[in-house]
């Protein structure tokens, strides 16, 4: 049926961070040779919490900026912003209409957001992985590569596309995606505490790595990161409740695209300080060249209006085609 073609987005909250690349944008530019693929900045599902108007403008930016420094191609790729495409929102509202508010509850990333005062939330952040799906979806979307937080958002997608397809008779119109999660590391963790993921909105700037950090900040944050009091092991089974020296050595492990297992080879029986300069070296080496690109990229913003409307473009015409026929299916007539 149809090609296949990936989508994923990121939302324009901050500075990107290693999760961001290490979970989502290095798998971007991965696919690109082999997919038809769709990258956007969702500044749609950024606005389910408050954010500053100009913040938010200038990160959409900095988003764009980080995709095409971390080595995006604006041409081979549709890179663009969600509030450019207005057929989003639409298929989100479908997708309100077909999902059910049970599924809703069960997410873990409202519990989570929500906190303890659920009933103070945005409803948009309670409805935001319908937004998700019909994001995916809109695209007729067959790969979607996220971190592993995303996890249960796309199950969700599945149920929606499978349920969509079932009302309204039409099956396989709506493909069923597969997840694409990183293998070395599927979710990457605070470097002050190896139980919590690693975000841009935990206060503390020492629990991440930022895609613009320098060299002296990555020794530092490296440096200052927890660890335990015992050596490295020689197997995976000696990582066993060990979260933060897991973490460590599993981004020391994707960043340098090897096995776990080999970089416990490499560092058996050695202390952490040995492997942490060891650490720094490695993310010195791919995360500043990205941030000096950011920097280069962010100081010419008609190049990064052309990619964003250029890609806008290209999203629309799919977009719109699709939803044409989605209405058609429901019995959703635009009359012009
Ligand atoms: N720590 C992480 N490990 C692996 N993957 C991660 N991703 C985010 N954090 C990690 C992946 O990055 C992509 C884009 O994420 P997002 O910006 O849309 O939203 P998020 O998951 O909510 O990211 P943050 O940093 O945690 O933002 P805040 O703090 O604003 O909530 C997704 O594919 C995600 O899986």
């Amino acid at each position: 049926m149809n090609k296949k073609r990936v989508f994923s987005g990121v939302q324009p909250t901050g500075n990107l961070h290693l999760g961001n690349y290490l979970g989502a944008i290095k798998n971007f530019v991965n696919l690109q040779d082999r997919f038809e693929c769709v990258y956007c900045i969702v500044d749609l599902h950024a606005i389910t919490n408050r954010q500053d108007p100009k913040e938010l403008k200038s990160n959409i930016y900095e988003t764009v900026a980080s995709f095409i420094a971390s080595g995006l191609n604006p041409e081979k790729n549709i890179i663009f912003n969600q509030a450019s495409v207005s057929a989003h929102s639409e298929l989100a509202w479908v997708f309100n209409c077909v999902a059910r508010i049970g599924w809703m509850n069960r997410m873990t990333q409202f519990k989570e957001k929500a906190g303890s005062n659920k009933e103070n939330a945005s409803v948009g952040l309670l409805v935001y992985p319908n937004l998700m799906a019909a994001d995916i979806l809109i695209y007729k979307a067959t790969h979607v590569p996220v971190g592993e937080d995303q996890k249960q958002h796309l199950e969700l997608t599945r149920d929606i596309a499978k349920k969509f397809n079932n009302d309204f008779n039409c099956k396989d119109y709506f493909p069923i995606v597969e997840p694409l999660i990183p293998k070395e590391i599927s979710r990457v963790m605070s470097l002050r505490d190896g139980k919590k993921k690693m975000s841009k909105s935990e206060s503390s700037d020492q629990s991440r790595i930022n895609l613009k950090d320098d060299k002296d900040l990555i020794d530092q944050k490296i440096k200052k990161a927890k660890t335990d009091n015992d050596a490295i092991p020689s197997e995976i089974g000696g990582l066993k409740n060990r979260p933060e020296a897991t973490n460590l050595l599993s981004i020391y492990a994707s960043i340098n695209n090897v096995d776990l297992s080999e970089v416990l080879k490499e560092f058996a029986n050695k202390n952490f300080s040995t492997f942490k300069s060891n650490l720094s070296e490695s993310l010195v080496e791919k995360i500043c060249p990205i941030g000096n690109e950011i920097k280069k990229l962010l100081k010419d913003k008609n190049n990064l209006n052309k990619i964003l409307i250029n890609g806008a473009k290209r999203a629309d015409l799919i977009a719109n085609r699709n939803l044409k026929e989605i209405y058609e299916i429901i019995g959703l007539t635009k009359f012009t």
